[in-house]
């Protein structure tokens, strides 16, 4: 037997802001939800995810926050629905393989940087600001634990501005595996390799660029010699670091933590996350908060320059 889906059966939600910015070409840049309900603490989620979409706005783009909502797939929310994702305690974490179950479903959920640049992708998005990307987790040699993020961004045509990746990953072997699969990499103003809450992991990235507009070349390019497959990650280290010191003591504290309490799969990065933010009193929160927020800024400077060459 077979089963065929009907595009009424498929809740597929544009809201009216994104759609006419699709429709005119006007800049787009996609916001992942993930931040909002697994990422930050309450009432903080909320607020920064509101002045996120305002930052956005500022810098001439359109901001399209993307979220499932009792079985529907959102790209742009209203307020009301933005309080629902920061609020609700129904809100699951939604990775690509998880969609179409929340949806057939009809329950809700937040999405990944995985799950929203393939939303982003299938809405005709193709920037994208998160915090910091998934990647390998440190004993994934043993756990397999690795973030679904860099396979689905292997196979997305999206930027995605980042703080590199989480400094409580292996840092050295996501860089790896971003080179299998060939994931665009270039290093905002910097060719050291940022860490999330740090400014610099320690690893070094191949290629330096100064301005959006040349971000927006180089999009082009990759359009014009068909590298555009796979995802392009701009890495944009946040202005002002965590103390390093403090930093690792929490980032083994955490780690220790995970292990003794049997924290795996999907729950990791929020356990780490949340662990992070209350050992730290609210220091890796700011700086959580600053990267989310310099990141949309630059997002939509790049979809402005694109705009622009269209
Ligand atoms: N960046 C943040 N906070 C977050 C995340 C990224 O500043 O909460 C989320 C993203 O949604 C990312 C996810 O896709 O963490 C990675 O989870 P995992 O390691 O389970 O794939
Ligand atoms: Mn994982």
């Amino acid at each position: 037997m077979s089963i065929v889906l009907t595009m009424s059966e498929t809740k597929f939600h544009t809201s009216p802001e994104v759609a006419q910015a699709l429709k005119s070409g006007a800049p787009i840049v996609a916001l992942e939800s993930t931040i909002i309900s697994h990422g930050l603490p309450r009432p903080s989620n909320l607020t920064v995810a509101r002045e996120v979409e305002e930052i956005v706005r500022a810098h001439g783009a359109v901001p399209a926050t993307i979220a499932i909502l009792d079985g529907v797939v959102h790209i742009g929310l209203t307020d009301e629905q933005l309080i629902e994702i920061a609020n609700r305690d129904d809100i699951a974490k939604a990775s690509s393989r998880d969609l179409a179950v929340i949806a057939a479903t009809r329950k809700s959920a937040a999405t990944t940087v995985a799950a929203t640049a393939h939303l982003a992708v299938l809405a005709g998005i193709h920037v994208f600001a998160t915090g910091g990307l998934g990647g390998v987790h440190r004993g994934a040699n043993e756990s397999f634990d690795e973030s679904a993020d860099l396979t689905a961004l292997s196979a997305l045509d999206i930027t995605v501005v980042c703080a590199g990746v989480k400094s409580i990953l292996d840092v050295g072997a996501t860089l790896e595996r971003l080179e299998t699969l060939a994931i665009g990499l270039v290093g905002y103003k910097t060719r050291a390799f940022p860490g999330f809450y740090l400014t610099d992991s320690g690893f070094t990235i191949e290629h330096q660029v100064e301005s959006a507009a040349e971000i927006a070349s180089i999009i082009s390019q990759r359009v014009a010699l068909k590298t555009n497959k796979s995802a392009l990650i701009i890495a944009n280290p946040v202005a002002e670091e965590m103390n390093r010191v403090r930093h690792d003591a929490i980032l083994k504290s955490g780690l220790e933590g995970a292990a003794m309490n049997g924290i795996t799969g999907k729950y990791v990065t929020p356990y780490l996350l949340e662990h992070f933010h209350t050992a730290s009193n609210g220091e890796s929160l700011k700086v959580n908060i600053e990267i989310i927020k310099s990141n949309s800024a630059l997002a939509a400077d790049i979809a402005v320059a694109l705009s622009k060459k269209a």
